[in-house]
C-alpha cells in the first residue's frame, strides 16, 4: 500500500478527535465512542483529510493513562471511522495501542515522543508499513512547562527532528512515510512557540512534510487573552503563516475554518 502521506492533498487538514475526559480544549466531549465517531465524520464533512484519534491527553500537567484504557477509548472509534473510508491516524506513544489501531485500519501513528517512549514502537510502525509523525517535546507532559529553556530553540528542535528521522529510517520505516512536527506547546514558552513558527522554514528544509499543531493552544490565549473555545481566529493566523513557511499538515480542532483559510491562502500562494 502507498504511504498515506503520498495520498493526501496538500495543504492537508488533520482533524482532532480526543476520546478523553481531560484534553485541554475538548476533554469529555467525545468520551462516548458514538459521539467521537460522529464528531470524526463531521470533521471529514468539513474538509479534514485525515482524523487523529487520541485516548490520552498530553496537555501540560496531564497524567499518563494505562494502555488498556487507551485501547478501550480509541479502537471502537477507529474501527467505525475506517469502516466508512476515513483516513485515521492514532495519537499514541504506546506500541500496544499503535499495533491495535493499525490492525483496525489506522494508517498513521502520531507519536508525540518521536519513538522515545516505547522501544517497540518503531518495529510496529515498520511492520505495518504505516506512516509516522515524529514530534519534538522537551521533557514529559507532567512537567514540560516547568521553565523550559533552550540556547537556540530552532536549532535544537530541528537537530532533534533530524536525529529522530534517522532513527526511524534505521529501524526500517520508509522515509516517504515520515512527517515531522516541532511540537508547539510541548516544553516551550510563548517566546519559543512564536520563534519556531517564525522560523518554521528551517524545520521544513529538513525534508519530510511538516505537521503543525497550534490549534487553540495556550500561547494563542497568551497573545489574545481568549479562552480555548475562542481561539479560532488566532489559530487561523498561525495556520496561514505556517503554510507560507512550508508546513504541509495542520492538526486542528476547527476544521471548517482552517480548511477555508488554508485553501484561500494556498490559492494566493499558487499564483506566479
Ligand atoms: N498537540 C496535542 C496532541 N497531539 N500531536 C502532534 N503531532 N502535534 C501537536 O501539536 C499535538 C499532538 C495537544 O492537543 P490536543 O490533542 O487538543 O490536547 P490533549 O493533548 O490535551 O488531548
Amino acid at each position: 500500500m502507498t504511504s498515506l502521506l503520498a495520498e493526501l492533498r496538500y495543504p492537508a487538514v488533520m482533524g482532532v478527535v480526543n476520546v478523553t475526559p481531560d484534553s485541554f480544549s475538548d476533554g469529555g466531549r467525545f468520551l462516548d465512542s458514538g459521539a467521537a465517531v460522529e464528531h470524526g465524520l463531521l470533521l471529514v464533512e468539513q474538509g479534514a483529510d485525515l482524523v487523529d484519534v487520541g485516548g490520552e491527553s498530553t496537555r501540560p500537567g496531564s497524567d499518563p493513562v494505562p494502555a488498556g484504557v487507551e485501547l478501550i477509548r480509541v479502537i471502537p472509534v477507529i474501527e467505525r471511522l475506517v469502516a466508512v473510508g476515513v483516513a485515521v491516524s492514532v495519537d499514541t506513544m504506546k506500541s500496544e495501542v499503535a499495533a491495535a489501531a493499525l490492525d483496525a485500519g489506522a494508517r498513521m501513528v502520531n507519536d508525540v515522543t518521536a519513538l522515545r517512549h516505547d522501544p517497540r514502537m518503531a518495529d510496529v510502525v515498520a511492520a505495518h508499513g504505516a506512516a509516522l509523525c515524529l514530534m519534538h517535546m522537551k521533557g514529559e507532559p507532567k512537567t514540560m512547562q516547568d521553565d523550559p529553556r533552550y540556547d537556540d530553540v530552532v536549532a535544537e528542535v530541528s537537530g532533534f527532528l533530524e536525529q529522530r528521522v534517522a532513527v526511524a529510517v534505521a529501524a526500517g520505516i520508509d522515509p516517504d512515510s515520515i512527517c515531522i512536527d516541532p511540537g508547539i506547546g510541548f516544553g516551550k514558552t510563548l517566546a519559543h512557540n512564536v520563534r519556531l513558527l517564525k522560523e518554521l522554514d528551517v524545520i521544513c528544509e529538513i525534508g519530510p512534510p511538516v505537521v503543525v499543531g497550534t490549534s487553540r493552544k495556550r500561547f494563542i490565549g497568551s497573545i489574545t487573552g481568549r479562552e480555548e473555545s475562542d481561539r479560532v481566529a488566532g489559530t487561523l493566523a498561525t495556520s496561514v503563516m505556517a503554510l507560507e513557511k512550508g508546513a504541509a499538515i495542520f492538526r486542528v480542532h476547527d476544521v471548517r475554518d482552517n480548511r477555508d483559510a488554508l485553501d484561500v491562502a494556498a490559492a494566493i500562494m499558487r499564483l506566479p
